[in-house]
C-alpha cells in the first residue's frame, strides 16, 4: 500500500493573491476572486454547506447520479483517466470511482493543498488499485495534467457540483474549451444547476444556520491572516440574491458602515452599504447549456436530471 503520494504542487503564491485583493478592492464595484473562499476552512464550510437542507443542489446531483451510475459508467467506459477540477473532500467521486470499471488513474485538481493532499492520501488507501496524482493549483490557469504510468484508454473530465456557475457566461466558455482540448477524444462528466424559483435559489444561499455567511466572511478572516489586512469582521454582513437579469445569484459582503480597510501602504474606504462582491452562481437552462457546451467545442450526449429538475448531470463528448 503507498504511503506517500506525489503532488503536483502550483499552488497560486501569497504574492498572487495580493496582486488579484489589491486589484480587486481598486474597482469601483469591489470584487475578490471567488476561489480564494477555499482554504483549509473554507472548504470545511462548504462542506457543511452540501449537508444542509436548504442546500439543494448537492443532495440532488448525488441522487441523478445514484439513480444513473450504470449508463454514467458505461459512457465512460474502461481505463480511464479521471481529471477532477476542484475535487474537494472527493465525495461524489468515490460513488463514481465505486462504479466505474476499472479506473486507471485519478487527478484531483485543488487550490486548498492540504484538503487536496488528505482527501487524496484517503482515496489512495481506498482505492489501492487506483494511480492517484493530486495537483494544487488553480484550475483556470495553465498547468501540466500529470502523466499516467499505466495503458490509458481516454482522458475524462468531472466537473461536478455546479462549479461552472461561478464563470461569468465568456470565462465559461474559454474554461470549456480549454478542458475540451485537455480531454480531446474523451469527455466532461458536469454537473449543472437550472434556473428555478426565485425562493429556492434564494434560501439555498441565505441558508438559516448561517453557514453560508461564515463561508463568505472566512474570506475576510483569510485575508486578515495571509496578508495582514485590518477587515474587522463584526462590520461586514452576508448578502446574496438572485439577479434574474443575469440569471445568477450573487454573493457579496456589505460593509455595515463607513470604513476604511488597509493592506500595507493601501487604503480602501467603504461607504456605508458598499459591497464586496465575492461570488456568482449562474442558473442555465438546459437548451442554454447545451450552446454553451456547443460553443466551447463539446457535442451533448446525455443529460440526466431529477423529477423536479433541479438540477442536471451531462456528459459532453470532447
Ligand atoms: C461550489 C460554486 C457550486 O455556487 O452553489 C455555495 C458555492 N457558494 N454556497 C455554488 C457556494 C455559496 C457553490 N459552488
Amino acid at each position: 500500500m503507498r504511503q506517500h503520494l506525489e503532488l503536483y504542487d502550483f499552488q497560486p503564491s501569497c504574492v498572487t493573491l495580493r496582486q488579484e485583493v489589491i486589484q480587486g478592492l481598486q474597482k469601483p464595484q469591489k470584487e475578490l476572486p471567488s476561489k480564494y473562499l477555499y482554504d483549509e476552512v473554507g472548504s470545511k464550510l462548504f462542506s457543511q454547506i452540501c449537508e444542509l437542507e436548504a442546500y439543494y443542489p448537492t443532495r440532488t446531483e448525488l441522487q441523478i447520479m445514484d439513480e444513473n451510475m450504470e449508463e454514467i459508467a458505461a459512457l465512460l467506459g474502461t481505463d480511464c483517466l479521471l481529471i477532477e477540477y476542484g475535487s474537494g473532500s472527493s465525495l461524489k467521486t468515490r460513488r463514481l470511482l465505486n462504479a466505474l470499471n476499472r479506473p486507471t488513474a485519478y487527478v484531483p485538481i485543488d487550490i486548498s493543498k492540504e484538503y487536496l493532499m488528505d482527501a487524496a492520501l484517503e482515496l489512495a488507501l481506498a482505492y489501492p488499485d487506483l494511480e492517484v496524482l493530486p495537483v494544487c493549483a488553480d484550475y483556470t490557469g495553465d498547468f501540466p495534467i500529470p502523466v499516467s504510468s499505466l495503458q490509458v484508454r481516454q482522458r475524462v473530465g468531472y466537473f461536478p457540483g455546479s462549479t461552472i456557475g461561478n464563470f461569468d457566461p465568456d470565462a465559461a466558455r474559454d474554461f470549456l474549451w480549454q478542458i475540451a482540448r485537455t480531454c480531446a477524444g474523451g469527455g466532461l462528466l458536469i454537473g449543472v444547476d437550472l434556473k428555478k424559483d426565485f425562493n429556492m435559489l434564494h434560501l439555498a444561499y441565505n441558508d438559516p444556520e448561517g453557514i453560508t455567511a461564515r463561508f463568505n466572511l472566512n474570506l475576510l478572516t483569510r485575508l486578515n491572516q495571509e496578508l495582514a489586512t485590518d477587515f474587522q469582521l463584526d462590520q461586514f454582513g452576508h448578502y446574496a440574491c438572485y439577479n434574474p437579469g443575469a440569471s445568477r445569484i450573487e454573493m457579496h459582503l456589505v460593509s455595515l458602515c463607513e470604513q476604511t480597510v488597509h493592506l500595507e501602504e493601501w487604503a480602501f474606504p467603504f461607504r456605508r452599504g458598499e459591497s464586496i462582491w465575492t461570488e456568482s452562481s449562474y442558473k442555465y437552462t438546459l437548451d442554454e447549456f447545451a450552446s454553451l457546451a456547443v460553443s466551447a467545442g463539446f457535442c451533448v450526449e446525455r443529460v440526466w436530471t431529477d423529477p423536479y429538475q433541479l438540477f442536471s448531470i451531462q456528459y459532453l463528448s470532447a
